[in-house]
């Protein structure tokens, strides 16, 4: 494996196992923790933009055998903190050229640039499952003074570390202006799908006093390729305390949950980026609509533009009071037949899609306090469910900043319009919003085109968002319109 790197990246690993990485998988590991944090584009202006790490589960080789350096861990020097870590995958994203790095990336059960071009190799899996006895049955060991738990988010208690965990450690803009602040219930909520592994909600605690120091989840999910529909997992809050950044928990808290997925016979994963690797299956972008400019001017999320004064600001950003279509009103559960159908025959036309039943949609969009928010559109006259939006509550705290310390946030979740236009189906999704108190309205460019963000006044935010599939080959890189899933 390391004959066929190039001296670059063999001299940049080598400074990798300097800090004690040492497996392929960790330079991989690495790779996806440190470097492609998911930008979602926070601010509209270049300001601020917070990351979203990164979501994945990896196909584990099953050829590792390094326990013997992780259990010696903690007895390795650390002369390095988190921010040389991030210069150093600076350094390597940039001193590789792009043919070098997908040198390294063609040995890896993943799309391949090259294969771009060639529609002999068939989509699907690109390796095949191994017999789940032969995934390593007892978990990854850690440095010696931590010890996993499994993280009962029905807790309160449990719940709450997690909670405190996240808050006050998980990701923060590149100018450390925001952080994430989601809420207990929003946790519960992502983490409580149908069928979910209480198993993949993976703790690592100080042993002497039970302190919850990292975490990790991952949840189930079927995904549609074109006609298949794959089981998938998707991984999600991997969150070190901040003080421990530089003890290596991430890749084996990685290995751990990618451990714990292989056991329940799930192979294939989706995750999320800010870099390329290879391959994107799409490429998006985060779009931002001002509700609140003022507060966002305020606290340094956007800038007035130029020539523009407060006023006229806050006049091209107004909203009407209330929505305009007949009949739009809240989801109720009476209403998820309905909008399980609406959803599927919708989600359809999407290369990439979430196969969602009954179930899944009562959980996944039925209202929740302060979590997701859902509309539909009843015809006045036949009171057919014609119409569906809804969006999800993930506030961030505002750091140090000495009058507001919430920025209120909602994130377009899936929408379908079939007699109301779009535009407006929006526009009244952004009022809704608005009389709930949000700042601001956050929508990725996926399914429907930007015609409709452009005519509503949002703004696009900086960075790129890439979708992968893990070991999963699809032939052509999808247009963000081709791509029906929204990862939160
Ligand atoms: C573990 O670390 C100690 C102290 O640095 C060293 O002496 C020992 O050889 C290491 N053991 C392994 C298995 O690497
Ligand atoms: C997995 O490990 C085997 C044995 O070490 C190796 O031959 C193979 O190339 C590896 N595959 C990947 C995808 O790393
Ligand atoms: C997170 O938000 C809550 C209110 O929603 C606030 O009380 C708490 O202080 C925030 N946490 C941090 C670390 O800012
Ligand atoms: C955007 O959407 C419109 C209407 O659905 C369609 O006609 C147009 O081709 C789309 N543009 C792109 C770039 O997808
Ligand atoms: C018109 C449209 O498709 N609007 C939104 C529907 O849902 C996605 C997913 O969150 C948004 O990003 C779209 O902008």
């Amino acid at each position: 494996m390391c004959g066929q790197l190039t001296s670059d990246l063999e001299s940049a690993w080598n400074k990798l196992k300097g800090e004690g990485l040492t497996s392929t998988f960790d330079f991989i590991v690495f790779f996806l923790t440190v470097a492609n944090d998911v930008n979602s584009g926070f601010s509209p202006c270049g300001l601020g933009c917070l990351r979203k790490q990164v979501r994945l589960a990896m196909a584990d080789n099953g050829s590792l055998n390094d326990d013997t350096k992780d259990q010696n861990t903690s007895s390795l020097e650390i002369v390095n903190g988190e921010s040389s870590i991030d210069e150093l995958s600076r350094e390597i994203q940039e001193t590789l050229t792009l043919s070098q790095r997908h040198k390294f990336w063609e040995t890896q059960p993943v799309g391949q640039f090259k294969d771009l071009t060639d529609t002999s190799l068939p989509e699907g899996p690109i390796e095949p499952p191994t017999a789940i006895s032969e995934v390593k049955q007892e978990p990854y060991n850690l440095p010696n003074l931590y010890e996993w738990v499994t993280c009962d988010m029905n807790s309160e208690e449990t719940c709450a570390e997690v909670y405190n965990l996240l808050s006050n450690n998980y990701v923060e803009d590149d100018e450390n202006m925001f952080r994430f602040n989601y809420s207990k219930e929003f946790l519960r909520w992502a983490l409580h799908p149908p069928g979910y592994y209480k198993t993949w909600h993976i703790g690592v605690c100080v042993k002497s006093s039970k302190k919850l120091v990292a975490f990790i989840t991952g949840i189930p999910a079927r995904i549609r390729v074109r006609t298949d529909v794959v089981s998938m997992a998707e991984v999600n809050f991997l969150c070190v305390h901040k003080k421990l950044r530089s003890k290596r928990l991430a890749p084996v808290m990685i290995k751990e949950v990618t451990r714990r997925v292989h056991l329940e016979n799930i192979w294939q994963a989706a995750y999320t980026a800010g870099v390329v690797l290879p391959t994107p299956i799409t490429s998006c972008q985060y779009w931002h609509r001002s509700l609140n400019p003022k507060k966002l001017i305020d606290v340094g999320f956007s800038r007035l533009g130029p020539r523009m004064t407060m006023s006229r600001t806050l006049k091209l950003f107004k909203v009407p009071d209330s929505p305009a279509t007949p009949g739009f009103r809240k989801m109720e559960l009476r209403d998820v037949p309905a909008v399980t159908r609406l959803l599927r025959a919708y989600l359809m036309q999407f290369v990439v899609a979430p196969d969602l039943d009954e179930p899944d949609v009562e959980h996944w969009v039925l209202p929740k306090e302060e979590v997701v928010d859902s509309y539909v559109v009843e015809s006045p006259e036949d009171h057919k469910i014609t119409d569906f939006c809804s969006f999800y509550t993930l506030p961030s705290s505002i750091l140090g900043h000495p009058i507001h310390s919430i920025l209120k946030a909602a994130y377009s979740y899936y929408n379908v319009s079939t007699k109301t236009p779009l535009v407006q189906l929006m526009n009244d999704a952004l009022i809704v919003a608005k009389q709930k108190g949000f700042d601001v309205f956050n929508a990725l460019d996926v399914m429907h085109n930007e015609s409709f963000l452009k005519e509503l006044k949002y703004g696009p935010g900086d960075g790129k968002l890439h979708y992968y599939l893990y070991n999963y080959r699809i032939k052509h890189i999808l247009r963000p319109s081709e791509l029906g899933l929204v990862l939160l």
